[in-house]
């Protein structure tokens, strides 16, 4: 990040005050990036990180990546028999697109030869398999891989190099949000919108898929009169105004076909569905950074409100009620107000080292977590703002920091003080 685009992003943020998630206009094509040469990272964060719009890039963004080469035949279809000898042993998740559990679909876990030879069979039977529609999803390819494995499958584009999701996960050595998809044509990921609000980026290794766009706040229209959102966008039963009273004033999404080699930026709270048009392997992740994590805590409080809402009849009753609502959220939403707070210490210790080691002129060039100097001020600027918001969140105030190191209120007071002191870099 240069000088200009931290203060083009500030001035954003300042701008925003408390303003959240929603309320855009529908948007009825999406913006083409054809060239890398002429696209830089200051073009993404003003033209699409920061107004939240999605964008595609072209092929000519991945012409690099191993797996373009190997996962894929010459006649541009998956290449079973590398991605078998490969990986065939790796146990991966696989959903079944046919059986609707809630708004998802049930997974099992299964070798990855078995799912390529399901795959196999399926366009042999031309989609008629007994076993139904199967579609392999989120599948940590980095987090169970060896160096070895994963050779030169893909490069960090950079404009997605900025992802405290997954340098926290890399911190704690336990998880990832990177994953692979790969099925047949006609699999397909139901209507939702991505974790804690979070971005994703996707390539198509090989294959093309139609993806459903919805701006923050139109899904709204798409509730039906208890108020659940759809399982399937394009289902007949939405027009059915009994079941879907507001679909009438909803705006049609944002269609987007995806081709081979293409990437794709969705940007945070966006609803989507997606369809594979062909047999077809994509590389996803999903990420958070200093341009969403106010999302990412504007989500996480308001689904505490939720909980409080559900539960909110034990409360005169049960001693540890605050304590059990941040539980349920944990399982219903993947996270609670404690592992946020640890979530934003860890990448603003990361950001004060890098900085302390600026100033005694031993930084060197991995410890600058490859982000630059004016990247880590920014971010050291939005975790200050967020976490100001968290120490002073009514329901933090219920959370036992006793054995925190350092204390929220310590932690704060230090990004202040630094914050001060860069202001001039
Ligand atoms: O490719 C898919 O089926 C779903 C991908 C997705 O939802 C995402 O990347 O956010
Ligand atoms: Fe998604």
């Amino acid at each position: 990040m240069d000088r200009e685009t931290r203060a083009a992003a500030e001035r954003h943020f300042r701008g925003a005050g408390s303003r959240v998630l929603g309320g855009g206009p529908a948007l009825h094509c999406v913006a083409f990036i054809p060239d890398p040469c002429t696209f830089s990272y200051a073009d993404f964060v003003t033209g699409f990180l920061l107004p939240n719009l999605p964008c595609v890039f072209s092929s000519a963004f991945t012409e690099a990546w191993g797996s373009r080469r190997r996962w894929v035949t010459p006649a541009g279809k998956p290449n079973f028999e590398y991605l078998e000898r490969k990986y065939g042993n790796v146990v991966v998740p696989v959903a079944n697109c046919g059986v609707q559990e809630y708004n998802s679909n049930p997974k099992e876990h299964m070798p990855l030869q078995d799912y390529l030879a399901y795959w196999q069979d399926y366009i042999q039977l031309g989609g008629a398999s007994p076993k139904g529609c199967l579609y392999l999803k989120d599948w940590h390819l980095c987090r169970d891989s060896s160096a070895e494995d994963l050779e030169d499958v893909f490069t960090l584009p950079m404009y997605f190099s900025s992802d405290w999701l997954n340098e926290f996960w890399d911190a704690l050595g336990v998880d990832d949000y990177r994953f692979v998809y790969a099925g047949p044509r006609g699999t397909w990921s139901p209507f939702h919108v991505d974790i804690f609000r979070s971005y994703s980026w996707s390539v198509n290794i090989c294959g093309r898929k139609k993806w459903l766009l919805f701006p923050p706040g139109q899904e709204e229209a798409l509730r039906d009169k208890h108020g659940s959102l759809p399982y399937d966008v394009t289902c007949p039963e939405l027009t059915d105004t009994r079941l879907y009273p507001t679909h009438l004033h909803s705006s049609p999404p944002l269609e987007i076909t995806q081709e081979a080699g293409e990437m794709l930026f969705v940007p945070s709270g966006w609803h989507h569905q997606v369809h594979n048009l062909d047999d077809t392997i994509s590389i996803n992740h999903n990420w958070v950074n200093g341009c969403n994590v106010a999302h990412m805590w504007h989500f996480l409080q308001q689904e505490l409100d939720a909980v409080h809402r559900e539960v909110s009849q034990w409360k005169d009753s049960m001693p540890d009620w605050h304590h059990h609502c941040q539980v349920i959220m944990r399982s219903c939403s993947g996270i609670n107000f404690e592992e946020f707070y640890h979530f934003l210490k860890v990448i603003a210790e990361k950001r004060l080292l890098v900085l302390e080691q600026e100033e005694q002129g031993t930084l060197g060039h991995s410890a600058s977590l490859g982000l630059g100097l004016q990247q880590v001020v920014f971010d050291l600027g939005r975790l200050t703002e967020v976490l100001a918001s968290v120490v002073t969140h009514p329901d933090f105030q219920w959370v036992d920091t006793s054995t925190f190191s350092p204390q929220p209120q310590e932690l704060l007071g230090q990004l202040r003080a630094v914050l001060a002191t860069t202001q001039a870099l």
